[in-house]
């Protein structure tokens, strides 16, 4: 299977991206509630990025890797409507431009609409995949963060990251080089947020 074979192959720079300082803090409660802050208005902006590249990428790939896209995309609209929900109960600024790491990640994300559709799919697994382990790695968190955490570890999730190993495994390939690209940008991520802290 491509996408086991590249969780194994890919163990260090997995971990890097999960057991991070931002997560480690989350879950013993030292994360500041401003680097929290900062992290969740420019994860709002991410989303939006990543829900129109997947919607670019809902129109190239087969059935039924469809239906798992298209899942993913109402999903990442409810998510959408959650942060600014939340937007409003913390006070915060979702006007606030991206970051250097938010504008970077964005391209790659634009980058990969020239990758084949295998290799784009995996992409989009390892995004998914990396960002349920490391919210698993922050599980259950501190007090105040716990809700979230709960949030993001959810079953439904965990679900649909296996809807898309299952699509990008039936795509076939091995496709190291996105997911190199991934998780370095997953860590340059949460390096942003924690340098706030
Ligand atoms: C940085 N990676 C980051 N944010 C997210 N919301 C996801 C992945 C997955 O949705």
């Amino acid at each position: 299977m491509p996408t086991s074979d590249l969780l194994r192959d890919h163990s260090t720079a997995w971990e890097r991206a999960t057991r991070h300082p931002f997560l480690l803090g989350v879950r013993d409660g030292t994360l500041p509630a401003g680097a929290f802050d900062t992290w969740l208005v420019q994860d709002h902006h991410y989303v939006g990025d990543l829900l129109r590249f997947q919607a670019r990428l809902l129109a190239r790939v087969p059935r039924p890797a469809q239906a798992v896209l298209a899942g993913g995309a109402v999903a990442l609209v409810e998510e959408l409507a959650w942060f600014e929900e939340l937007a409003g109960r913390r006070g915060l600024d979702l006007e606030a431009p991206r970051l250097p790491a938010t504008a970077a990640y964005a391209a790659l994300l634009e980058r990969l609409d020239a990758a084949a559709v295998p290799a784009a799919v995996t992409a989009l697994w390892a995004i998914e995949r990396v960002y349920l382990d490391a919210w698993t790695v922050a599980a259950p968190g501190a007090q105040e963060y716990a809700s979230y955490v709960a949030h993001w570890t959810a079953p439904g999730f965990a679900g649909y990251v296996d809807g898309l190993a299952a699509a990008a495994d039936a795509l076939g390939g091995r496709h190291d080089d996105v997911v190199r690209e991934v998780l370095d940008a997953e860590v340059a991520f949460w390096d942003t947020a924690w340098d706030a802290a």
